[in-house]
């Protein structure tokens, strides 16, 4: 089991920098800010950090609008900043990932300025330009997953350009050849540089079908689902070149020895499970799994989920879990802080790395942003919708000093409201918080290795209840929880090795909202 790579026992640390830690009074996270609270990733017990977006940009998306590979944004600080940042980290034994944005620069990109400066432009081709239909309109019915067509007019040259998520990130075309040597040299720089891995952004957005017809609309829109859904993205995503790309970005992964590459990646498991490719060619290691985030927080549902998703997996196929991320509603918002603590003994247990996002492990929940200081621009255009993403992406409250000692200013959003006492230094010293759970957690999942790397069996249970086993060299352990908020009477065995909930546990039942991990 020791042999195994460390991202297949290790487990993975969101950091949305913006957010972090602010060191120099801008009231925005930075590098050395990050580098100041590695305490407490290492205190917390993962084994890597992924960072969201560093690099130039200018921020129409938060980092996700890309307008210089290799640097890094004067608001984080710069490739010396990051350097350090790099060594403080492996000097602690942990990995650092970087967030790779392939699908999409910056408006700003020197690439698109030049692009978009003339059709006769070497770099025309970069991007994806057509001419209008014959009525004049976008060149076919593609929507942006921000809302609205995913064609942008352009006067300059009498052309549309592409783009998938926002005006401002602008689709590189990756079937151009001189495109995709420079953004595989971007890569190569990263990992020049040290880098262990790489998040990879809507990696299976990455090629577009010859001739870019229609996608086919979706039967089953209303208008109380995102615009986007109006359409099946079957011709815009999961190109067979993308897979293809996703390989040469795994071949040169490889060619640095034990580096990650996680793929964003939204699909159906069938499908999904392609993205491992195949033990002579394969793509990447994790293609991430969201069906936590977007399942009913039901024992059935998630029993029948993590049954199909184990089903389909290949053979080489190493399972991951997400639970939060700077996308998705924080998880106790969705179900409430007593079940985020079976949630968290849930991602722990489970087969698979498990992704924690920052804040989460305090038990953030749900925090109103008002109106003045909305900043998603996925939420500023489609505001109607409860898909504001600020509510997971407000400041870590480290302590109850002013701004919860992120920042000696008002920070870029505001903190959870309940910062003062749910925040880093007072959970530290409460037993019973969130964070020590994570923490009591992690520990248990590292001294045990059947939690990490072990067999994986579904039990029977009765309703309200998941349960399973772990089971590796001989040690065998059972996790039972109890998804409801009322006692479950159920006959267990065995030696609780620990709960969600304080005070012993009671035997022949789970007390409401109670996981427990049996030896
Ligand atoms: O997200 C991709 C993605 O699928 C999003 O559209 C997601 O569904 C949505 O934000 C949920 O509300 C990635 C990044 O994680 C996101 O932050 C970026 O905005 C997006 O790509 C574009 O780069």
């Amino acid at each position: 089991a020791h042999s195994r790579p460390w991202w297949e026992r290790g487990v993975v640390y969101q950091i949305y920098p913006r957010s972090f830690q602010d060191s120099d009074g801008d009231g925005v996270g930075d590098l050395a800010g990050i580098a100041a609270r590695l305490d407490h990733v290492a205190a917390l017990g993962v084994d890597a950090i992924w960072l969201s977006p560093i690099f130039p940009s200018p921020m129409a998306d938060f980092g996700y609008d890309v307008a210089d590979y290799c640097g890094i944004d004067p608001l984080f600080g710069d490739l010396a900043a990051f350097d350090r940042l790099l060594a403080a980290v492996h000097a602690r034994g942990l990995k650092l990932l970087l967030d790779f944005v392939p699908n999409h620069s910056s408006d700003r990109h020197s690439w698109f300025v030049e692009s978009r400066s003339s059709r006769s432009n070497p770099k025309r081709d970069w991007y994806i330009w057509r001419d209008p239909a014959s009525d004049g309109g976008p060149p076919n019915n593609w929507i942006s997953d921000f809302g609205g067509s995913a064609w942008e007019w352009d006067d300059a040259t009498g052309q549309y350009y592409l783009h998938a998520f926002l005006k401002e990130q602008p689709d590189l075309n990756w079937r151009n050849p001189d495109l995709k040597q420079a953004m595989l040299d971007a890569m190569r720089f990263w990992f020049d540089r040290g880098v262990d891995g790489f998040r990879i952004d809507v990696l299976w957005h990455i090629v577009k079908a010859e001739g870019l017809p229609d996608n086919p609309l979706n039967p089953d829109w209303t208008p109380a689902r995102t615009e986007r859904d109006r359409v099946i993205q079957l011709h815009s995503t999961d190109q067979p070149e993308a897979h293809a790309i996703a390989a040469e970005m795994r071949a040169i992964a490889d060619c640095y020895g034990a580096r990650v590459l996680i793929g964003e990646i939204f699909l159906p498991n069938d499908r999904h499970a392609r993205w491992y490719g195949t033990p002579e060619r394969p793509q990447v290691h994790l293609p991430f799994n969201f069906q936590l985030i977007e399942n009913a927080w039901d024992a059935s549902v998630l029993r029948s989920m993590i049954a199909a998703y184990e089903a389909s997996l290949p053979p080489f196929g190493w399972p991951n879990w997400v639970i939060g991320s700077h996308d998705a509603p924080r998880i106790a918002a969705r179900i409430g802080e007593a079940q985020a603590r079976v949630a968290a003994m849930l991602i722990l247990t489970l087969r698979g790395t498990p992704t924690l996002y920052q804040g989460d492990e305090l038990g953030i929940g749900r925090v109103e942003i008002p109106p003045d200081r909305v900043r998603d621009p996925q939420h500023l255009r489609q505001p109607l919708l409860d898909i504001g993403r600020d509510r997971s992406r407000t400041p870590m409250p480290w302590d109850d000093s002013d701004h919860g000692g992120f920042s000696t200013v008002e920070p870029w959003l505001p903190l959870n409201p309940d910062w003062r006492t749910r925040n880093v230094a007072a959970e530290v010293a409460d037993p019973r918080s969130m964070l020590a759970l994570y923490r009591a957690l992690l520990a248990l999942r590292r001294a045990e290795p059947a939690l990490a790397v072990g067999s994986f069996t579904l039990l029977d249970a009765p309703a309200g209840v998941l349960a399973y086993r772990r089971e590796e060299g001989g040690r065998s352990l059972s996790i039972l929880l109890n998804l409801t908020d009322h006692d479950v009477t159920i006959d267990w065995t065995g030696t609780p090795l620990l709960s969600t909930l304080s005070g012993e546990p009671e035997p022949g039942m789970l007390r409401a909202n109670e996981g427990i991990v049996f030896a």
